[in-house]
């Protein structure tokens, strides 16, 4: 969910040039074709990013002692790499810290390790030094997000699953992020009336959280559909018709930069706007929603703060 908002900015800055220092600026290289050499790739996108998966491809590998996996960020949506060593809890991804790589180049269970956010063609490698099953986590999209990594010892021959799952990985993925388009067609209000989604999902809010997320403003069954028109005093109201991301409604002052703020941060302006002051809906989680009234003509543009940068959603409003 959080991608390179302002806020995070100097977070993620911060954890793309760590990362760099242990390998994340080298590209991944092919899937296992003999050698030990292993790549996972962290969820995905298509469509100019409205379209998010979230899983990993593929979500179990199993290598020996001295292996080195990779993993690939190719959306503009991050994602961690996230294993507990010693620690009990993962932190939410609302703690700084989420953001911030932790650990070294290899992992042996002892320590906390972490590849903090990644995004945008990143990449993160371990290499694993002890015999176990290791179960990581995306800290931004788990539990739905999360994988295995069964390291056996020195010499073992790799197991056939591994070959399948690997050729089936981008598969998987490209099927996870079709079911966005599913999720389009789900658009479940009046095409071009006041009533808009937040971003969707397949099943829209029913159900556990969805391996795909649209992360658009839309007002009909179309992607292409990201701007409404109404008439001064009417009323437009979103909801958040995914199961599985927040979004937020955050419309600037006409002529404003758009405001750096906290995604999390509590709802401000109320629910009235002409034009002249910054209102956020605050965070709209599954199911939630929020009306503005539009009291001025013009074309007035609001984003996400969440998914605002790197991820496209804005929308438009267009009051006659
Ligand atoms: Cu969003």
């Amino acid at each position: 969910m959080i991608s390179a908002r302002v806020f995070y900015a100097s977070a993620i800055v911060a954890a793309l040039a760590l990362g760099g220092c242990q390998g994340g600026s080298v590209s991944p290289p092919p899937f296992n074709t003999g050698s030990p050499v292993f790549t996972i790739t962290a969820g995905g996108s298509s469509n100019m990013e409205a379209m998010q998966s979230f899983r990993f491809y593929p979500s179990s590998l199993t290598v020996n002692v001295g292996d080195t996996v990779h993993w690939a960020f190719p959306s503009g949506e991050p994602h961690t790499v996230t294993l507990l060593g010693p620690r009990t809890a993962y932190p939410p991804p609302t703690d700084p810290t989420s953001a911030q790589p932790f650990g070294g180049p290899t992992y042996d269970a002892t320590t906390y390790t972490s590849s903090g956010f990644l995004l945008l063609g990143k990449s993160y490698s371990l290499t694993f030094t002890n015999p176990g099953t290791y179960t990581y986590t995306c800290l931004l999209h788990g539990p739905a997000m999360r994988g295995t990594i069964v390291v056996q010892p020195s010499g073992t021959p790799y197991p056939p699953s591994n070959t399948v799952a690997e050729l089936g990985a981008s598969a998987a993925q490209a099927a996870d992020l079709a079911l966005g388009t599913t999720a389009v067609s789900q658009f479940p209000y009046a095409p071009g009336g006041p009533h808009l989604v937040a971003g969707l999902t397949p099943g829209l809010t029913v159900g556990p959280p969805s391996p795909v997320a649209v992360q658009r403003f839309l007002d009909g069954p179309s992607l292409a559909v990201t701007s409404v028109t109404v008439h001064v005093g009417d009323i437009v109201t979103w909801t958040n018709q995914s199961n599985n991301a927040p979004h937020t409604v955050t419309i600037a002052p006409v002529g404003a930069p758009f405001p750096i703020l906290n995604p999390f941060a509590p709802p401000t302006g109320g629910n009235v706007y002409d034009g002249t002051m910054l209102v956020n809906s605050g965070v709209l989680f599954s199911g939630a929603s929020f009306s503005l009234k539009f009291t001025t003509v013009g074309t007035f543009t609001y984003q996400c703060l969440f998914h605002d940068d790197t991820e496209h959603m804005i929308g438009t409003v267009i009051v006659q």
